[in-house]
């Protein structure tokens, strides 16, 4: 540290200028985050100071906290779901497994993953010593749920099915692992980090949440798609009470046991996902959807008229091309399958898929 403290003033053009280097959201269509909603960032503002991991300092903070669940689950067709805010889908993921492992003690857990699995899983079967069994995909990018029925045996804690995948955007076949887990009973966990504030808000939605009885629990991001400030994840469970499997006794803070896997926790970011869930409401959502919706059917098109193919047709707003290059400046990401891939965020209106499109017609002409 230094000896003596900075200047305030000398300090902020510091910082100024290494936020200067950071990249702006406008050419970015590689991100699953979004320019928080100005609601958000109000709302975030309100609550900086507060921490949901003493909770019984900040009865209000609790109580927006729950008021989050209690909107997501009902969303989700489950408005009794248990469940608390995570700091996004990798700390959603590890607990619902972690919850899965302690419900079902064999010696050799495993747990059957699509092909599509976002790398969390990896992360979560290091901390959690679990086999991970890869199930393969179909043509379309999604699991191929008899395949992964076959993978599940005596010794399986979980079964995982994702709505909307990190790389193609599609939605497993999650009816037909609900079946599978029903008649396997094992536990099945849906990784809706970026489909579940997408899929909910469609023209056409499918049924992928608690309404399919197979369902345990869902990870579902407010971070992402929700708009909200980062970090802001969700975790719900069908049964509340299996959270208890989780708690750890906490004798000096004003609750006694938490089951959570941070112990400090932001009220914040909790504040600003219920904030922007109450000030948009269900059209609201429906037309953020309906718009990222359309910009990816356009950018699609607009591709394929330069003369690369779609890798898929999506499920949600992750579009994916056979195409090697992008224009300067823009940020495009790509699949293992060296797809380039760009996901139709809030921030990427029409006009920045047309800007883009423009340039690619350039570089391609
Ligand atoms: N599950 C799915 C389906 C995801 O897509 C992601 C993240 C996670 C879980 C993990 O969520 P957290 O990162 O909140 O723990 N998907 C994005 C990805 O890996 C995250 C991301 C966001 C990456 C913005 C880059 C970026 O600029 O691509």
């Amino acid at each position: 540290m230094r000896e003596h403290g900075c200047p305030e003033e000398d300090l902020f053009s510091f910082l100024s200028s290494k936020r200067r280097e950071d990249l702006g959201y406008h050419k970015i269509l590689s991100s699953m985050c979004t320019p928080p909603h100005p609601i958000a960032a109000r709302a975030h503002a309100l609550f900086l100071e507060t921490n949901l991991g003493d909770p019984g300092l900040f009865p209000g903070t609790v109580a927006l906290e729950e008021l989050l669940v209690e909107r997501l689950g009902t969303l989700m067709h489950h408005p009794e779901a248990g469940g608390y805010a995570t700091s996004g889908g990798t700390e959603s993921n590890i607990q619902a497994l972690r919850i899965a492992k302690k419900l079902k003690p064999v010696s050799s857990p495993n747990i059957v993953v699509p092909a599509s699995g976002h790398f969390s899983f990896q992360k979560a079967c290091d901390i959690l010593g679990l086999e991970m069994r890869v199930a393969p995909l179909d043509a379309n990018f999604r699991v191929d749920a008899e395949a992964a029925g076959d993978l599940v045996d005596k010794n399986t804690v979980a079964l995982v099915g994702i709505v909307g995948t990190t790389e193609y955007g599609m939605i497993d076949p999650i009816a037909a692992l609900s079946d599978i887990a029903l008649d396997r009973d094992v536990f099945l966990h849906i990784d809706a980090a970026f489909g579940g504030l997408v899929v909910p808000f469609l023209d056409h939605p499918v049924p992928f949440d608690f309404e399919l009885p197979g369902v345990a629990s869902i990870s579902v991001d407010p971070h992402k798609m929700g708009m909200g400030t980062i970090p802001a994840g969700c975790l719900l469970v069908r049964d509340p009470s299996c959270f208890a499997s989780l708690n750890v006794e906490t004798p000096y803070l004003t609750v006694k046991r938490e089951c959570t896997l941070t112990g400090t926790r932001p009220g914040a970011s909790v504040a600003a996902a219920v904030a922007v869930l109450e000030y948009l409401g269900m059209d609201g959502m429906r037309a953020v959807v309906a718009g990222c919706m359309e910009n990816t059917r356009r950018l699609i098109e607009g591709m394929e008229t330069i003369g690369c193919q779609r890798a898929v047709s999506p499920d949600v707003n992750v579009a994916t091309f056979s195409c090697d290059r992008a224009p300067p400046g823009w940020r495009v990401s790509r699949t293992r399958a060296g797809h380039m891939r760009i996901v139709c965020m809030p921030h990427v209106t029409r006009d920045v898929i047309e800007a883009f499109l423009k340039e690619m017609g350039e570089i391609y002409a």
